[in-house]
């Protein structure tokens, strides 16, 4: 089994994981895949479905928010009943390994606290808040028994807490992100197409300020081609089998 696991990573990465002590992991869809919850932009992702310009914008909200609202719920129903994989506990556990670890996620499901993750980012916001739209306050109502997008007390519409295109992702989260990819010594990019920005910016940061700069995705990435090393194969394997290799380097040292 010992060299089944590292046979899977190169020295390289192996030499950094075992010296790290600052750490970044950037995650996106592909991380919850095995969870159960769809991703965007694979062959059965939801923007297959549907189209982003229909749901993921404030524009499109204002023109029908009922149907950007009950899209959302039907999300919500899902995640609601998923729950983290091994990809999601392995990474709550590399948390304990280094000492200077940020987890930043453009997920929105929070399968990353809900595994033990503590030092998470969200760049995306977090499906389970809500807010309105026009005094920006969280909001923690229930739904209106008549199935209607549910208003705040200033009577403003009620929106799920996230990030949609066009719109600003939360300016303190962005630049503690950034800041980290600048520090880190080695930067993982988990399940990300690393088609959206600013996001997909942070991989690029962390290179240029001299990290080691690692992709874990069945398939490449449109990031590929700027990462150190690729390793192909589905997060829920390939954390658990890092984490493993890394507790036992470091247990030793
Ligand atoms: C597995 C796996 C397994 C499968 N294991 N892996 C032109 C150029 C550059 C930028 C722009 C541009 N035009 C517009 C922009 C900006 C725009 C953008 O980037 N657009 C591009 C798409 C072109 N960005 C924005 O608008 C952002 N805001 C912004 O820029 O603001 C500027 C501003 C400043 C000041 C004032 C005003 C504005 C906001 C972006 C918000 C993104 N929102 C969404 C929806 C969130 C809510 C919701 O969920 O409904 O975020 S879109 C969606 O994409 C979601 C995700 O977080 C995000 C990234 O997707 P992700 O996570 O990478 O998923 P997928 O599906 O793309 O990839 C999954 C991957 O997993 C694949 O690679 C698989 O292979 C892999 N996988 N199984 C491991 N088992
Ligand atoms: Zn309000």
């Amino acid at each position: 089994m010992a060299s089944e696991c590292s046979s899977l990573f190169s020295e390289a990465l192996l030499s950094v994981s075992a010296r790290a002590s600052r750490v970044v992991v950037l995650t996106g869809a592909g991380v919850s895949a095995e969870s159960g919850v769809p991703t965007f932009r694979d062959p059965d992702g939801l923007w297959m479905k549907y189209r982003p310009q229909d749901l993921a914008s404030f524009e499109a909200f204002m023109a029908d928010p009922q149907r950007v609202w009950e899209w959302y719920q039907h999300r919500r129903s899902i995640i609601e009943t998923v729950q983290p994989n091994p990809g999601h506990y392995a990474l709550a556990e590399m948390e304990r390994l280094f000492p200077d670890f940020i987890l930043v996620t453009q997920n929105i499901d929070n399968l990353h606290r809900r595994a033990g993750s503590e030092r998470v980012i969200e760049l995306h916001g977090n499906i389970e808040r809500n807010l309105c739209i026009a005094c920006r306050k969280p909001w923690t109502g229930s739904d209106p028994a008549s199935g209607e997008v549910p208003r705040c007390a200033c009577g403003g519409l009620i929106r799920p807490d996230v990030v949609w295109f066009g719109e600003p992702l939360p300016e303190e989260n962005l630049r503690a992100a950034w800041d980290a990819s600048e520090r880190c010594e080695l930067f993982l990019s988990v399940g990300t197409s690393g088609e959206v920005y600013p996001a997909a910016h942070l991989p690029l940061v962390a290179r240029q300020h001299g990290a080691y700069v690692v992709e874990i995705n069945p398939r490449p990435s449109a990031l590929a081609r700027s990462m150190h090393e690729r390793i192909a194969g589905p997060s829920g394997e390939i954390l658990p089998a890092l984490v493993l290799q890394i507790r036992r380097m470091r247990m030793t040292a």
